[in-house]
């Protein structure tokens, strides 16, 4: 295909990993940045039109509307098969990369998004209600959405001991991927350098990249992580 990828970045967005990861890369694309409805943060009208799914990310590559973080990662890594963020099938590192390719999105992801609506949620609801929500959060937090998280990032932990990159040995797609999970996850002190100092180191390295601070000035947020 010969016409440029457009990728569609919503501010304080999910997005921002596939800019940080087209800037590692250094390929060719146009960015076009799209605000929060400064009403509801919700992605603008314009932006619900790109994609059936109406969410963020989103690219545009002649003909094609591509949405989903992972998909449109992979997408953009077969269009560049000379690059060296996939470990080869063959590698040693390959089943590691895998797993944590998979588990950001397929695992971790949803926990916190259930972490963000259950916070949002008991906000907006009247004072007199909130005592009582705050304890069914509790007890859904203890249940379920803590001891999960706890194990993801006890075993981040353990792997960043044995190897520098979640992908193993070298820099890999899913260190772009798992980023805004972890992130965001220590800017709401899920992850801290107490309980999680090998993940806190993995951030600064990170965020160390050149293609951060390229990311960065082009995003033109202090943040990817949304406030609310
Ligand atoms: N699994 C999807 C999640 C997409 C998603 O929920 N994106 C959020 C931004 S982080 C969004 O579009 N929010 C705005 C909205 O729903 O209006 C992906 O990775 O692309």
């Amino acid at each position: 295909m010969t016409s440029i990828l457009t990728l569609h970045h919503l501010e304080y967005s999910q997005s921002f990993r596939v800019l940080w990861m087209l800037e590692e890369l250094k390929l060719p694309y146009e960015l076009k940045v799209y605000a929060r409805d400064s009403k509801t943060m919700a992605a603008p009208d314009d932006y619900k039109l790109l994609s059936p799914l109406g969410t963020a990310p989103v690219i545009t590559h002649g003909d094609l509307v591509l949405a989903e973080s992972s998909a449109i990662m992979d997408y953009i890594l077969d269009s560049a098969p000379e690059n060296s963020l996939r470990p080869k099938e063959t590698s040693a590192d390959r089943a590691r990369y895998l797993f944590w390719w998979h588990a950001s999105q397929g695992s971790m992801m949803p926990l916190q998004l259930m972490t963000t609506v259950l916070t949002i949620s008991q906000k907006r609801l009247p004072l007199l209600m909130r005592p009582f929500v705050k304890l069914y959060i509790k007890g859904l937090n203890d249940l379920f959405i803590e001891p999960r998280l706890n194990r993801l990032l006890e075993l981040a932990e353990r792997d960043l001991a044995e190897a520098p990159w979640f992908g193993g040995q070298n820099l890999s797609a899913a260190d772009f991927l798992i980023a805004f999970n972890l992130i965001v996850g220590a800017e709401r002190d899920m992850i801290t350098a107490a309980k999680h100092p090998r993940c806190m180191e993995w951030i600064a390295k990170m965020k160390a990249l050149p293609s951060f601070a390229s990311a960065t000035e082009k995003d033109g947020r202090d943040s990817m992580a949304l406030s609310y």
